[in-house]
């Protein structure tokens, strides 16, 4: 069976609208039809500083999410990433195949490193897609369900496995990212020309999936539209109409010519109170669902437990041949 590897960070807690549309929605749909991994990234979250106890807490919650979004522990591999300590093995080897200026030519560094200041930013997060690298080949992923942000870091993955695979002798699958068109980019709801994100949106421009519900809808009623009055899908001429209508198709699963015609000739006030209300009837029993995985942290450990376990079961072998193709002496 093809093989999908995907993971999030644990770093704000909640998941937006964005991680939730454009990734974790399609680890769901994958988990029956592949061989899937599925991973809460904490290496990848100390890139920036964290709080110990907040790092720790915000993995139970991050994972909680990911059970209460759908993902089934016994149909794909949960597990959290320090606890497959081959990934960042594999990730050391990967480093050295990379260019110095391969690496600064990441559109996502060059955007954090700036917003953080140039001697602030770590050389974690300079190595932060290395390590993402290493996270899909290790299980020698076909398919890497993520949002359109994650396509240079994929690509990269692509050139370094060819790399590898040429210096060495065939060792790794090729990837593709998965991306789905609709929901690649969902958008700032205050700006909706740049994406929602975790540490970039202010608090009214990014819906949290664990938000209380009428604060969610309280944030879609005051979302960044435009002067005209028209309901139409324009990303250029109308990017905040054209958001929220890539939103409610999404979870509505009403095709956007038919939301479209819906509220043609009727106000925003309307059509905003209705993604409202689909965005509530979504998150309500959402929450619910996470409440029941989270207050159990005894059982949430152990089903994290068993995904690390057989998500070991791939990533060791793959990591014992890429030692051996680079000509490390095996440990007796
Ligand atoms: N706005 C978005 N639209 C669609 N997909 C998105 N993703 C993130 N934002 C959007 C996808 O969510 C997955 C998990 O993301 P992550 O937690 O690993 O980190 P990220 O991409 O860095 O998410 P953020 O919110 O943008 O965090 P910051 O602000 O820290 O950069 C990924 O597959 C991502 O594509």
């Amino acid at each position: 069976r093809p093989r999908v590897l995907s993971g999030i960070q644990p770093t704000a807690g909640s998941f937006h609208l964005g991680n939730y549309l454009g990734a974790v929605r399609q680890y769901v749909a994958l988990q029956d039809a592949n061989d899937a991994f599925y991973m809460v990234v904490d290496l990848h979250a100390i890139t920036v500083p964290q709080d110990p106890a907040e790092l720790r807490a915000n993995t139970r919650v991050s994972a909680a999410q990911l059970l209460a979004a759908g993902l089934d522990p016994d149909r794909c591999a949960l597990f959290v990433q320090s606890h497959v300590p081959e990934h960042a093995q594999l990730a050391w080897v990967m480093n050295c195949l990379t260019g110095f200026g391969e690496a600064s030519r990441m559109t996502q560094f060059k955007d954090k490193s700036a917003k953080q200041g140039s001697d602030s930013a770590s050389v974690g997060l300079f190595t932060y897609p290395i390590l993402q690298v290493a996270d899909i080949l290790v299980y020698q992923a076909n398919a890497v369900p993520v949002g359109e942000d994650q396509r240079q870091h994929v690509e990269l993955t692509r050139d370094l496995a060819q790399r590898f695979n040429s210096r060495f002798g065939d060792t790794f699958t090729v990837p593709e990212a998965y991306i789905v068109k609709e929901t690649a980019k969902i958008y700032d709801l205050q700006d909706p020309t740049v994406k929602m994100s975790k540490s970039a949106s202010s608090p009214k421009g990014i819906v949290n999936l664990l938000d209380p519900p009428s604060q969610t809808a309280k944030k879609i009623k005051s979302a960044v539209t435009d002067t005209g009055t028209e309901v139409r899908f324009d990303e250029k001429e109308k990017p905040g109409v054209s958001n929220l209508l890539a939103i409610h198709s999404a979870i509505s699963g009403t095709p956007v010519a038919e939301l479209e015609e819906r509220f043609a000739g009727r106000m925003y006030g309307d059509f905003k109170k209705e993604v409202a209300e689909v965005l509530v009837d979504f998150v309500t029993p959402f929450q619910q669902r996470f409440h029941e995985f989270h207050d159990d942290p005894a059982e949430l450990d152990r089903t994290l437990a068993k995904g690390a376990a057989k998500a070991r079961e791939v990533a060791s072998v793959t990591l014992a041949t890429a030692y051996d193709k680079v000509g490390f002496l095996p440990p007796l």
